[in-house]
């Protein structure tokens, strides 16, 4: 007779082999160990999970694409980059998941973000598998031509991978609705079909969604709001620290002035604004949006309520909330310490995977609501597959509806971490939650449709 190694053992075994098998890839070990830190509750008591080789499974991608990028600049030189996209789950439904065109994407980022999206997709409801793409391109300083011949060339090779059945890019960093643009002309020149439920992001005139451009950072603060209701607060007259200044800083900090909150701060990686009287959003998406400028101009020409702290770190200004939307690994131990120490109440992360472990921990212990990303920022991509209905439907909803739908979706995925969480022991934890509750979800379709 065999016994079953106990779970934790089964888990702590497992993160050794994945680190061996994927050497050098720091940020998706992060993600992995993240993940399996909190299985061992839900593997001891459903028994079904524990089989040999489904969290294993779970943490291998199906499918992992690599290619070559060549494209002309203005000047007729040539540049090579590397393309990616990483097929991980198709369990519950087609791969879905951004692209990153950023210089520090590599095979392990990609990795980390597709394995995120797995359980973030889970959580939404909505049917949808998780995958990541993109390349170490830099659209910094390009012109319109130059990112559109990379998107092409991009495309190119990832249009025989990708299909409204099979995997459904979206944008991430460096990627927003130019890029998606040049990414589905490409696409129907290519493949000879109007397939608009391929690329979600579009244009609000060829088959994008109402509410795509502001569902993550919307969804991030319906989220914060979810978490201090449930201790009896709301955002009316908090102070809250944002950091980036992209996409989801930006309808973030949009969703809080709706909400009565006062946004502080903004960032990107030069640096951080600070503004006495709260982010003056029309000037803050005349610079970001219109004139893809940087968050120094918004500080030169807001007046003398806001100032530009030169490579700053936003989590040094005191504040109610925190909303981390640059990038990974951005707010550090030091910085939630500071955080704490200022009084913060909610952590929201809009970004993926933006606190280092070590600090989420500090959140927890000190009691604060801390909202991790697969949960707080799937309103992106759950808007995301809002598109993909409507396109397969070809029908386009009115905003206030998606808005409905959105508000919906975030209200069930903040219950069902906090039910989850407390299912299994750990009061008040959506990390907990959100792991076990997307898990159970992508485990159970997984050993419905056998071993593959
Ligand atoms: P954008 O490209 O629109 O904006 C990114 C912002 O983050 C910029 O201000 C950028 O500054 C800053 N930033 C990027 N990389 C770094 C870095 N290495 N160090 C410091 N600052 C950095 O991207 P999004 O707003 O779309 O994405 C932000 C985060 O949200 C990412 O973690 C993404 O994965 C996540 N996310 C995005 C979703 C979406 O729908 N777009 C959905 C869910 C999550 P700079 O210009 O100086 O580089
Ligand atoms: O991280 C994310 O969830 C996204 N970048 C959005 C993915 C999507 O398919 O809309």
């Amino acid at each position: 007779m065999t016994t079953r190694p106990d779970s934790q053992t089964q888990l702590d075994a497992l993160r050794g082999e994945i680190e061996r098998r994927n050497p050098a890839q720091p940020e998706f070990h992060q993600a992995v160990h993240e993940v399996l830190d909190t299985l061992a509750p839900v593997l001891a008591a459903r028994p079904e999970y524990a089989e040999p080789g489904l969290v294993e499974r779970l943490c291998e991608p199906e499918r992992q694409v690599i290619f070559r990028v060549p494209w002309q600049d203005d000047k007729g030189r040539v540049h090579v980059n590397r393309g990616f996209r990483v097929e991980f789950n198709s369990a519950l439904g087609p791969y879905k998941g951004g692209l990153r065109f950023h210089p520090s994407v590599n095979l392990g980022i990609v990795k980390f973000l597709g394995f995120e999206q797995i359980f973030k997709n889970a959580l939404t409801g909505l049917g949808i598998g998780g995958g990541k793409g993109g390349s170490d391109f830099d659209p910094h300083g390009r012109s319109d031509a130059e990112v559109m011949r990379f998107c092409q060339s991009f495309m190119t090779e990832l249009y025989r991978h990708i299909g409204e059945h099979t995997d459904v890019p979206a944008g991430d960093i460096g990627v927003g609705g130019r890029e998606i643009g040049y990414l589905f002309g490409q696409y129907r020149r290519i493949t000879n079909r109007w397939e608009a439920g391929v690329l979600t992001g579009k244009g609000p005139g060829w088959g994008g969604s109402a509410i795509r451009p502001e569902a993550t950072g919307y969804g991030s603060v319906l989220f914060a709001e979810a978490m201090l209701r449930e201790r009896g607060e709301d955002l009316e007259g908090q102070t809250a620290v944002v950091s980036g200044s992209g996409n989801v800083a930006i309808y973030t900090i949009e969703k809080l002035l709706a909400l009565g909150a006062n946004p502080l701060t903004c960032s990107d990686s030069g640096g951080y604004v600070v503004d006495d009287k709260g982010i003056d959003l029309d000037l803050l998406k005349q610079v970001k949006e219109v004139e893809r400028g940087r968050i120094s101009d918004y500080a030169e020409r807001r007046g003398s309520s806001a100032r530009y702290v030169s490579g700053g770190r936003v989590w040094e200004v005191p504040a109610d909330v925190a909303l981390p939307s640059a990038t990974q690994n951005e707010l550090d131990e030091n910085d939630a310490a500071t955080l704490v120490r200022n009084g913060v109440k909610a952590v929201s992360e809009g970004a993926n995977m933006p606190t280092v472990p070590e600090a989420v921990h500090l959140f927890q212990r000190a009691g604060v609501a801390f909202g991790p990303g697969k949960a707080a920022n799937a309103g992106g991509v759950a808007v995301s597959a809002l598109e993909m209905a409507q396109n397969h439907a070809r029908t386009a909803w009115s905003p206030a509806r998606v808005e409905e739908e959105l508000a919906r979706i975030m209200g069930d995925i903040h219950t069902t971490c906090h039910e989850t969480a407390e299912r299994y022991g750990a009061p008040g934890d959506y990390v907990t939650g959100a792991n076990i509750a997307g898990f159970e979800r992508v485990a159970d379709s997984m050993l419905a449709q056998g071993v593959i």
